[in-house]
């Protein structure tokens, strides 16, 4: 059984993630709308992939005797300033989502709610690679350059990306 405290944070968390699949979603569509394809392919399984994330968790408070609520969907931004500025976005988005994982920890530390802490290490790696993943693709595109040849290369490599795994070409790193 979870406690009220932690029921509440995994709530917000539920939340959260639900938002992170809206705003990657809105991404998604404005990046095909530009012609991106690759990058937009890239952004619709990473909104696939925040639902999960989302539905993981209301399956597990509902599994411990805690009520699921389903959030309200905050209207994302329809118009992005260009494709560098949606991947700043993300990663900002990540390094938020991570702070919100963990403080959720933090709490079920404080109520020993230890099953819960458990659980929630699968988010807290889950984050090492998102993060790692939203820096390494804006590391290659401020690579790649604006120019039209370079955007057209990085968009095209983001099509087969599967998070987790993107390489960065001579970083000198
Ligand atoms: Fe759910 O990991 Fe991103 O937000």
């Amino acid at each position: 059984m979870v406690s009220k405290r932690v029921e509440e944070a995994l709530n917000k968390q539920i939340s959260l993630e639900g938002n992170s699949s809206q705003f990657y979603l809105a991404m998604a569509s404005w990046a095909e709308s530009q012609g991106y394809n690759g990058t937009a392919e890239f952004l619709y399984r990473q909104t696939d992939e925040e639902r999960q994330h989302m539905l993981k968790l209301i399956r597990y408070v509902n599994e411990r005797g805690g009520t699921a609520k389903i959030p309200s969907i905050d209207e994302p931004p329809v118009e992005f300033e260009g494709l560098e500025k949606v991947f700043e976005m993300l990663l900002q988005h990540e390094l938020k989502v991570t702070a919100a994982v963990n403080s959720v920890v933090h709490i079920c530390l404080e109520e020993k709610d230890y099953t819960t802490h458990n659980f929630m290490q699968w988010y807290v790696s889950e984050q090492i690679e998102e993060e790692a993943t939203a820096r390494g693709i804006l590391d290659r595109i401020k690579l790649t350059g604006a120019e039209k040849g370079g955007l057209y290369l990085f968009d095209r490599d983001l099509e087969n990306l599967t998070g987790g795994s993107i390489s960065v070409p001579d970083a000198g790193k």
